[in-house]
């Protein structure tokens, strides 16, 4: 049978809950960069909550600063997309009515949506490797590839540091007010990292800029957290039997979601308290706690548990050893943790565990495996830093980190090859390149990757000898007998 596609409300014949709003009767207030399933998962539902409790002109322009695909399937849908919400108790499906326009690989438009004096907020989910921030220097990396390019040609830019300052600069000369950044990547301090960023970008192509930039922008900091798988054939299925429409801009995602923001938006902000977003003066504890124990604990089972032939999360979750070790890990990184009165770490831990085992979310350990030399720094070594600092364990952020020195080497137990998906990954195979198959070469190769590990851990005896325990073990032994050994020491 054919169906229509999905282009307004009015074309949804299946049960879908639709937006209780006019979309059309809404201006657009936000600009996102970085359209991915994240996005669509966790901000533009909370804007759409926001739009339905008090109405306002904060749709949002969305943009992917690389991909096509998905701004091509939104845009004859009007920005319409179904959210599939797969809990433990069942399935729902909603359209999303948040977004007014999608933006493909287009810098110039996307230069020219930024300089609407209409928007008043800037938000950004580009993935940690997105932005080109030093974060040794705390300021823009002239070696990423955007942020070289955009230094070369600053009035044509088309990175994010690029763009943000230009546009920046351009309201600036226009008199129209600067908008509020609002990182929403899994970066620790995000609203800071960002704003060194822009600022260092700024200080290097227009020094008054950087200064005005310095006094005048906000850059509150946000932890967000939503487990959204890359969309399966299954989300689409179920988005057609939910609206009667054929939709290709579905995205599935589980039930939870949280969204803690530093109330900071000198241009005024969206109602996201109506989408279950908590505002504080200080996100920091919020977003330490779920860097390290989620995200952690995520880092560390993806490697082990892609190395010994778990596909999923739910499937590391059905492993006796692997679930120990998921529990030893959210232990350990919740017992560096400082107090927080608004989370119970205990509590926290185990609502971890039970949407890690979610039966219905395909959520592969692969993907969580990319990036990992972005990511291991704010999510194992930092815990592990602490736990040097206070004489307790390490031994779980050695695991952690040996497991992605495993993962690094680019080949199975069983000979097969997997592409690491790293920006650092042609680095790492010249390191790794031509060593003899042993631990401590192959420790050593890695540790001495520029602004990777910190000092304190590769200087550490210790640490250095639990990593090299940990990664003989799975060198010799094979990753499934040395998750079993490890699990049951
Ligand atoms: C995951 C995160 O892919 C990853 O690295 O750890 O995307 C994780 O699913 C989200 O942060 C959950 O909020």
């Amino acid at each position: 049978m054919s169906r229509p596609r999905l282009a307004s409300l009015g074309d949804v014949t299946g049960p879908a809950r639709l937006p209780a709003y006019r979309p059309e009767a809404h201006g657009t207030g936000i600009v996102h960069l970085g359209l991915g399933a994240f996005h669509r998962a966790h901000q533009a539902v909370a804007t759409d909550d926001a739009l339905e409790a008090q109405g306002g002109d904060w749709r949002i322009c969305a943009v992917s600063l690389r991909s096509t695909a998905l701004a091509e399937a939104l845009s004859p849908q009007n920005g319409l997309y179904t959210l599939i919400e797969r809990g433990v108790d069942g399935t729902r499906a909603r359209v999303i009515g948040a977004l007014s326009q999608a933006i493909a690989n287009d810098p110039a438009a996307t230069l020219a949506a930024l300089c609407d004096p209409a928007i008043k907020i800037v938000t950004l989910t580009v993935t940690e490797k997105g932005y080109g921030i030093d974060r040794a220097s705390g300021a823009h990396d002239p070696a990423h590839p955007a942020v070289a390019a955009d230094l070369k040609s600053p009035q044509a830019p088309s990175g994010v540091l690029g763009l943000l300052t230009a546009a920046l600069g351009a309201r600036r000369k226009a008199g129209a007010a600067p908008f509020t950044v609002l990182c929403c990547d899994n970066l620790p301090e995000n609203g800071g990292l960002l704003r060194g960023g822009v600022i260092g970008f700024a200080r290097a192509v227009d020094p008054d800029l950087a200064d005005f930039i310095a006094a005048e922008v906000a850059f509150p900091s946000s932890m967000v957290d939503r487990i959204t798988p890359a969309a399966t054939d299954r989300a689409l299925a179920d988005a057609a039997d939910a609206t009667g429409c054929t939709d290709l801009a579905a995205v599935e995602t589980e039930a939870f979601s949280q969204w803690v923001i530093e109330d900071r938006f000198p241009q005024g902000r969206p109602a996201w308290e109506a989408g279950g977003a908590i505002f504080v003066a200080d996100v920091t504890p919020f977003k330490r706690a779920k860097l390290t124990m989620l995200n952690g604990t995520h880092s560390m089972l993806a490697y082990a548990g892609f190395l010994s032939g778990r596909e999923f999360v739910r499937d590391v979750m059905e492993d006796r050893d692997l679930s120990a070790l998921v529990r030893r890990h959210l232990n350990a990184a919740a017992a560096v943790l400082p107090a927080l009165p608004e989370l119970e770490l205990r509590d926290y831990a185990a609502a971890l565990e039970a949407r890690f085992r979610n039966p219905s979310i395909d959520h592969a350990t692969y993907q969580i495996a990319m990036d990992g030399t972005e990511k291991l720094p704010q999510r194992i070594f930092a815990p592990a830093r602490a736990a040097l600092a206070a004489g307790r364990p390490i031994r779980p952020f050695a695991f952690a980190t040996a497991a992605w020195m495993r993962y690094a080497l680019g080949t199975s137990d069983a000979g097969a090859r997997y592409a690491l998906r790293d920006p650092r990954e042609a680095e790492i195979r010249t390191r790794l390149d031509g060593l003899p198959r042993d631990a401590k070469s192959i420790a050593a190769a890695l540790h001495g990757l520029p602004n990777f590990v910190p000092d304190e851990l590769a200087s550490s005896p210790q640490w250095r000898t639990e990593i090299e325990q940990a990664l003989g073990a799975m060198l010799d032994k094979g990753m499934a007998a040395a998750i079993a050994a490890e699990a049951n020491s």
